[in-house]
């Protein structure tokens, strides 16, 4: 807001010669010995105008700001039917909330099968062992001074979008793809750790164990560690949060979640695979996470307010790689509009697209499907389960992990929101 116009005048007047001045006295020193000096004079120890405590710096009376009160009801919402035990938790990330494709790290879903332990980074330390040159204790400061990366990808838990049809408290965007988050993970590469341990020849299996009480243990076969794995210690800048594994976590870069052991302390390569629960990589469930796309508004969660201009947002990401292409219908799959994605399109990322639309108020199938670079395209429900070979009678029990189908959301006259389980061919 301007008050006072001849003020911000006289202040534009000022810049203007501001500037001639520091080109004049720029030009002026480019010539002269004396200036050129005095602009690159070192910085003294003894100056103590460049010291100040970090406690005087440290002001406002929220040191760690939360959203607004006006949006408390963005929140992860727990689900207690898919763990068997009362320390197991699910808690979905609220996708239809959102927008962009980072998930803030307060409501990063989470799955945790044996609660959520309080380490103390002071006393963790990493084991490296195994067939290994020289295995070493690491410490957690000792792993910060190690080279360190950035990546931005996905975390799904292999369960998303699994659960039967049967049960209540299900049909929302969450219930159908909120175990999945995207953050940016910083930590040391395995190549890096490998190194500094020497992998011996016959190394081909890397077992990675947890410090909490469901002691999970995954192996991984050594050539995705060296490919992409990482040990992260940050989540989105911060440190990781402890539902996320502080201080210490596996990145798994395009699979399942079960792989992305949280509160890790224990590293042990082996010349063969272990199997510590059934569906581990060699065994029934491939470990990447297909291609997937879901629309998280317009959704159960977020129905239409009336007719006239909207914009549908979503999601897509592959395990494989980058997002090719995202398609939207409006008519159970009759038609396809290709929708533009947002920047930046990242290998094993969430990928955001928006797409304005004109809703004039009549029924509609809304779905989206995605297709990676790899050319696999997101399957309908009927699809999928031919591709897995799974039996409809069996719809409860095998139909759960690395559902990758299309969701359709079923819009009513009032705009209302529902989840369309089948195939939408027999909508259509
Ligand atoms: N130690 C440990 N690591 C774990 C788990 C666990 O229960 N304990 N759950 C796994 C599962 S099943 C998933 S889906 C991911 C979820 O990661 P998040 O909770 O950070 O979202 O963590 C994995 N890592
Ligand atoms: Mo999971």
């Amino acid at each position: 807001m301007i008050r006072n116009p001849s003020k911000t005048v006289d202040r534009r007047k000022f810049l203007v010669g501001g500037a001639k001045l520091l080109a004049g006295s720029s030009l002026a020193g480019a010539a002269s010995a004396g200036a050129s000096q005095a602009a690159t004079a070192p910085i003294s120890h003894d100056d103590p105008s460049g010291r100040r405590r970090h406690s005087d710096i440290v002001t406002g009376n929220e040191p760690y700001g939360l959203p607004s009160r006006h949006e408390n009801h963005v929140a992860r919402q727990s689900f207690k039917r898919i763990s068997g035990t009362a320390e197991g938790s699910v808690s979905l990330t609220p996708l239809h909330d959102l927008s962009g494709a980072l998930t803030p790290n307060g409501v990063f879903f989470e799955h945790c099968h044996g609660g959520c332990p309080d380490i103390d980074p002071a006393s963790h330390a990493l084991v490296i062992h195994g067939l290994v040159g020289r295995p070493a204790v690491l410490s957690l400061t000792e792993i910060e001074r190690m080279p360190c990366v950035d990546r931005i990808c996905f975390t799904e838990c292999s369960a998303n979008g699994g659960l039967p049809p049967d049960r209540d408290q299900i049909g929302g965007v969450r219930f159908m793809r909120g175990m999945l988050g995207c953050a940016q993970w910083t930590g040391v590469t395995l190549r890096v750790l490998f190194d500094h341990v020497g992998l011996r020849p016959n190394a081909k299996w890397l077992i990675a164990e947890s410090a909490d009480a469901a002691a999970t243990r995954y192996a991984l076969p050594i050539e995705k560690a060296l490919d992409d794995v990482m040990i992260a210690y940050a989540q989105n800048g911060e440190r990781l949060r402890p539902r996320q594994g502080y201080p210490l976590r596996l990145v798994v870069p395009g699979w399942e979640g079960r792989a992305w052991v949280k509160w890790l302390r224990r590293l042990e390569v082996d010349d063969h695979f272990r199997s510590f629960a059934p569906g581990d990589s060699a065994g029934v469930h491939p470990p990447v996470q297909e291609v997937n796309s879901v629309i998280t508004s317009p959704s159960p969660e977020k129905p239409l307010d009336g007719a006239g201009a909207h914009t549908i947002r979503g999601l897509a990401w592959s395990g494989r790689g980058r997002i090719e292409r995202v398609e939207v219908s409006t008519d159970g799959g009759v038609n396809w509009i290709m929708v533009p994605l947002q920047e930046p399109v990242l290998p094993k990322a969430l990928t955001r697209f928006y797409l304005p639309w004109r809703w004039d108020g009549d029924p509609v199938l809304l779905l989206s499907r995605a297709i990676d670079e790899t050319g696999y395209v997101q399957p309908t429900m009927g699809q999928w389960r031919a591709a897995r070979g799974f039996d409809s009678a069996d719809l409860n029990k095998a139909a759960i992990y690395h559902n990758n189908s299309i969701v359709a959301w079923s819009i009513d006259r009032a705009g209302g929101i529902e989840y369309i389980q089948s195939d939408w061919r027999t909508f259509a």
